[in-house]
């Protein structure tokens, strides 16, 4: 039993990392996004937004916050990369997809892109915010209408699939787009980012819990060092 609370209590002080994904269509903030955050949270300011252009490839930034380390990696958006975004899928705790709710003539573009992660097996239970970028600008749509304007794009798309095995996999995602949180920010001017990242923070934090909770039911009931882990 010692080593049972022993192990319990180290595994509940120790700061865990979790990974979290930038992702979303070229141009929608996401360097922007990830520069801001390391100014607020971190002593070395991150980039201003004249030192930052497109993404080729990934950007990273470590933020700590008192019991967790939360790895953020931004991925370049342009239609030629996002073919590397499944790489970075199966390691991922949480998902960020950002929309440019300025650039109306692209939100098609980018619920297509957004459909296709929410498809995606290896992040079908994992934590996902839609963030809803550019809040700064008086032609930026709100957090409500680019909810509203997913689902009026989703519902035209199955009217027009209303087919067999596809009409059934929609029954899964329609669960997943009514749980859907979305939340507005402005990356330039920081606001909303705190709370986003609060966001994602506590909802790694709970997934992390329901890890831990199945995990030392599990050596409870078989007798197990949760210190040596399972499988051993
Ligand atoms: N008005 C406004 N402009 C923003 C905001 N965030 C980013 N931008 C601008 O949007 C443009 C694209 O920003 P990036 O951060 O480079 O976009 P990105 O999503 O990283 O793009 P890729 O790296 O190509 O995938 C830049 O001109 C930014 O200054 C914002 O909150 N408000
Ligand atoms: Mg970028």
């Amino acid at each position: 039993m010692y080593h049972l609370l022993k192990g319990l209590h180290e595994h509940l002080t120790r700061k865990e990392e979790f990974s979290v994904i930038i992702i979303g269509l070229d141009g929608a903030g996401k360097t922007t996004l990830l520069e801001k955050i390391k100014t607020l949270y971190n002593e070395t300011p991150g980039l201003t937004p004249d030192k930052i252009g497109p993404t080729v490839g990934q950007n990273t930034g470590t933020v700590t916050l008192p019991s967790t380390i939360l790895q953020f990696w931004d991925l370049g958006g342009q239609r030629g990369i996002r073919n590397i975004w499944h790489r970075y899928y199966d390691d991922c705790h949480a998902v960020a997809f950002v929309v440019d709710a300025e650039d109306k003539e692209r939100l098609s573009e980018g619920w297509e892109v957004f459909e296709t992660v929410l498809s995606a097996p290896q992040i079908l239970n994992v934590p996902l915010l839609l963030i809803a970028n550019k809040q700064d600008s008086p032609n930026a749509l709100s957090v409500e209408e680019i909810r509203q304007d997913y689902e009026d794009w989703h519902q035209r798309k199955i009217e027009n699939a209303r087919r067999g095995a596809q009409y059934e996999r929609e029954n899964d995602r329609r669960d997943r787009i009514a749980s859907l949180d979305v939340m507005g920010i402005s990356a330039i001017e920081g606001t909303g980012v705190k709370a986003a990242v609060d966001w994602l923070f506590i909802r790694v934090q709970n997934s992390r819990r329901s890890v831990t909770v199945a995990f030392f039911t599990c050596c409870l009931q078989s007798g197990r060092d949760p210190q040596k882990g399972i499988g051993r």
